[in-house]
């Protein structure tokens, strides 16, 4: 044995060498190669297991340590129960750190990302984590990122990538445009900078066309996703039902269009605000006095440092400019004054709302803060009772006014606070007297039959922004031609692979640095021949991951993507795991390009991931760990210190799944002893005399037996902590039996040293290799089926109960304690020598007193 492990290792192990053992196995494994996914000729119901693949940017962290045990446990597990299991890994590997830190070195990405992966793939190894090593990928492959371009020019071809102009979200530090997604708290979300708004064109996907589907089919993963992730994607979705209504604009050619919840409450509208931001905006204001345009232009200036979030804030006071413009209200031909206020978004709806004060606060604040008229429309004090209202008609058939209702005390005007329940309602012409579910329905109805309005949807959802201007990733296939046309490079032609860094200056300049590849940027429009220039920008890495899952299915076909066969023989992913940062962008995309990929059909699944799990962190004394606060707990460190199984164990041990774990609460030490514990176990059974017993010690054998009847159940719901606990449980039980008279020959502890080894096999597979091999078998338990429980062990306590058959004691049967009395009435009926007893008679009164006493009358 070439390991020396240091004196924490063997203190830590309980005398027994860890590292010995650990390096064993995984030489073992290399060689035989036991974990690779089985092909065609399988027939085993085949699972797909998948952990969330790492950015190779630095080491693994104990992050990386959770989420690799849990997806191993996983797949350990299925395999225990003869499934093919699908278990693969690679990486991330395009992206901002690598490319930071290649500017920080002034060095060429490449290398740092190479680096990195082989350092993590080591750990992994040493980790005794089972994947199929044969299907590694990386996205920064131009093997792998020529199939992004492939799905780029899929999207294409379908109007589902386009190229836009538009204000967009710019880090000013990194130099590069970010995703609404990618916007935290209107900071930078890699960096923490300050993002501002800047005018681009770039390259978005539709995913907006996509929204109704991904709303909707978040139903179908209930109970199968975290509740809290379904409801992060619903509310990012943010789907919202009402009515499209336009208005005329005294002096503007044509109608503007406003998104309102409320269409009901059209009559209340008393002013109209448009976004200060917007195009209509600035058109308006162009049309205005002097002394307004200049205002509008300062009032704008100060609106574009605003952040989006700070514009949404309640609490905060209304500005705004009036524009001296008039909107019409389509309904009653009102005249409302129009205001450019930043509270009314831009890219919302259509960056202009009717405002309704009385029953809008927001609206309300804005009229008290400007003195605009407010005007009630639902009186919120008349009572509304069930889904569809009762509507008294007089005897002209006009509704009856709702009696009772006293304005004046619920005036918004002086409470200052808007009515935004339910109600009747008033002032509102022919809607008087309606509920607002009605109200809205005659409303939509009326203008539509006018022309001047329809039912519609808005979303929160906004396309995805894919391009950025920067080095390392996935170059987007397409040239623009002097004639200003753009033109996709065929399939047969990609990869378009990224040029050598040589000469390039990575830093950030606000356009992409492979702008600055002359040679590589020149080219010629692959229809025409005529010079042209690559399109200089690389994609989002989220694109590389929205579709990885399906890679790992024929990862080195250089023909297609991925297999659509094999994707129907594998997909969707069975078991999903990575953290919660991922709950909303990466599951969004994933999906949204599942859907296509169906639509295209590629796939026979519109769901990528039929079940997820959010592990919770590793943190240390309460704290996040991070490398600038200097707690670090570093996974290779703990790795070498430890041994994998000890880590492995001490991890699953500290707590549910989706729990944070402090580090400062987990204990390697008893981990390494229970280890240490449970080998010797096995070394006792084959040091053991020969001795036959006919029957083991039942107490040891119900433990044993119970554990085989909770564990696949245990596992599937992710209670990993307390099969361990268990585990432990069954140990210490042998333990007991070996030290007390019957000793480790009792058939009993062989049966239950057997148990530990299969099952610690999900936590501890080194351990649990070594245990297999000590007890005589041939390698590996990883592949050994797991075990029945036999059910006449799992009886907690049993009694006899008495059979009487017209006053005679028939039989006796031996019963569960708790048995209920239809149980052991039905029992009684069904046991052989009371039927036999009874020899035909028919059965007139039973009377049954469990446990005990069945007793029969018959004639
Ligand atoms: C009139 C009205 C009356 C409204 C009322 C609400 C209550 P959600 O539910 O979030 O979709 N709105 C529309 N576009 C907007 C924009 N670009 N910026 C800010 N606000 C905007 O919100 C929809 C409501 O938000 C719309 O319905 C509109 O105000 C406002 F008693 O129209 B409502």
């Amino acid at each position: 044995m070439t390991s020396t492990p240091d004196t924490a290792a063997a203190a830590d192990s309980g005398g027994f060498d860890a590292h010995a053992i650990q390096e064993k196995w995984q030489r073992r494994w290399a060689e035989a190669d036991p974990f690779r996914a089985g092909g065609d000729d399988d027939t085993r119901p085949r699972k797909y297991v998948l952990a969330m693949f790492p950015y190779p940017s630095g080491d693994l962290h104990m992050g990386h340590a959770e989420n690799y045990l849990y997806s191993d446990i996983v797949a350990r597990f299925w395999r225990h129960r003869g499934h093919n299991v699908l278990n693969p890994i690679g990486w991330d590997s395009f992206g901002l750190p690598a490319e930071n830190a290649a500017i920080k070195r002034g060095a060429d990405p490449r290398e740092w990302t190479y680096e990195n992966i082989a350092q993590q793939r080591a750990s992994l190894h040493q980790y005794g984590v089972s994947f199929d090593w044969s299907r590694v990928l990386r996205t920064s492959d131009p093997e792998y990122y020529r199939w992004n371009q492939w799905l780029f020019q899929r999207l294409h071809e379908r109007g589902l990538a386009y190229r836009k102009e538009s204000a967009v979200n710019w880090c000013p530090n990194d130099q590069t445009v970010l995703a609404n997604e990618q916007v935290v708290d209107g900071r930078c979300e890699r960096c923490g900078a300050e993002v501002v708004k800047k005018k681009l064109t770039q390259w978005y996907f539709r995913i907006t066309q996509y929204a109704d589907r991904l709303l909707d089919d978040l139903n179908q993963l209930e109970g199968f996703w975290p509740h809290k992730v379904l409801q992060m994607q619903r509310n990012w979705i943010g789907r919202s039902t009402g009515a499209d209504i336009d208005f005329a604009i005294e002096g503007h050619p044509s109608p503007v269009t406003v998104f309102s919840t409320r269409p009901d409450t059209l009559h209340g509208a008393t002013f109209f605000v448009v976004a200060p931001d917007s195009d209509l905006a600035a058109e308006l204001a162009a049309g205005a006095s002097a002394e307004v345009r200049t205002r509008f232009q300062d009032y704008l200036e100060r609106v574009q440092k605003t952040s989006e979030i700070d514009r949404q804030t309640a609490d905060r006071a209304k500005t705004g400019v009036f524009l001296e413009r008039y909107a019409i209200n389509p309904i009653n031909g009102e005249r409302l004054p129009i205001w450019a206020a930043d509270y009314v978004l831009a890219d919302y709806g259509h960056g202009a709302v009717m405002a309704v004060p009385a029953h809008d606060q927001r609206d309300l604040d804005f009229a008290r803060a400007f003195d605009l008229p407010v005007r009630v429309v639902v009186d919120t004090t008349a009572p509304v009772t069930g889904a569809i209202p009762v509507i008294e008609l007089d005897d002209d058939g006009v509704p009856i006014e709702p009696e009772g209702a006293d304005l004046a005390t619920i005036d918004p005007a002086s409470t200052g606070v808007a009515l935004t329940g339910e109600g009747r309602m008033v002032n509102s012409g022919s809607l008087d007297g309606l509920s607002k579910r009605n109200a809205i329905a005659r409303v939509i109805e009326e203008l539509e039959a006018t022309g001047r309005g329809r039912a519609a949807k808005t979303y929160r959802l906004r396309d995805w922004l894919i391009s950025r201007q920067r080095f390392w990733g996935t170059p987007i296939p397409m040239v623009h031609t002097d004639d200003g046309r753009i033109v996709p490079v065929p399939d047969d032609q990609l990869p378009v692979q990224l040029p050598t860094v040589q000469g390039l200056d990575l830093t950030p300049k606000g356009s992409s640095p492979l702008g600055a590849a002359t040679e590589w940027v020149t080219t010629t429009d692959p229809e025409t021949g005529e010079p042209a220039r690559r399109d200089p920008d690389t994609m989002d890495t989220f694109v590389d991951s929205s579709w990885y899952f399906l890679r790992f299915l024929s990862p080195n076909d250089a023909a297609e993507a991925f297999s659509a066969r094999e994707a129907d023989k594998w997909g969707p992913v069975d078991f999903y795991i990575g953290g919660v940062e991922h709950a909303i962008l990466h599951l969004l995309y994933a999906r949204f390009i599942t859907k296509a990929l169906f639509d295209m059909g590629l796939v026979e699944f519109t769901e990528p991931f039929s079940s997820l799990i959010n592990q919770g962190m590793v943190i240390l004394g309460g704290a996040k760990m991070s490398k600038s606060k200097g707690n670090l707990v570093l996974f290779q460190e703990e790795l070498n210190l430890h041994g994998a199984d000890t880590l492995r164990v001490a991890l699953a041990f500290a707590g549910p799944v989706e729990d944070d774990k402090d580090w400062d609460d987990v204990s390697t030490t008893g981990a390494a002893k229970f280890l240490a514990r449970a080998l010797r176990v096995a070394a006792d059974v084959t040091s053991a005399p020969e001795v036959v017993w006919a029957e083991g010690d039942a107490a040891l054998r119900r433990v044993t037996h119970r554990l085989w009847q909770d564990a696949p159940t245990l596992v599937e719901q992710t209670k990993f902590n307390v099969v361990v606990a268990r585990l432990m449980e069954l140990v210490n039980a042998t333990r007991k039996v070996i030290d007390s008279g019957a000793g480790a020959a009792d058939p009993a502890v062989r049966e239950a040293a057997e148990a530990t080894a299969l099952i610690l096999d999900l936590f501890a597979p080194h351990t649990a290799e070594e245990m297999w091999a000590t007890l005589g078998y041939q390698p590996f338990v990883g592949l050994a089926p797991w075990r029945q429980p036999d059910a006449t062990l799992l009886v907690e306590e049993s009694v006899t109960a008495v059979v009487q058959i017209d006053g005679k004691v028939r039989g006796t049967l031996t019963v569960p304690a708790r048995i209920s009395s239809d149980e052991l009435e039905a029992l009684a009926r069904g046991d052989e020598r009371i039927v036999r007893s009874l020899a035909g008679r028919e059965i007139t009164r039973a009377v049954v007193r469990a446990p005990k006493v069945v007793s029969f009358s018959t004639r």
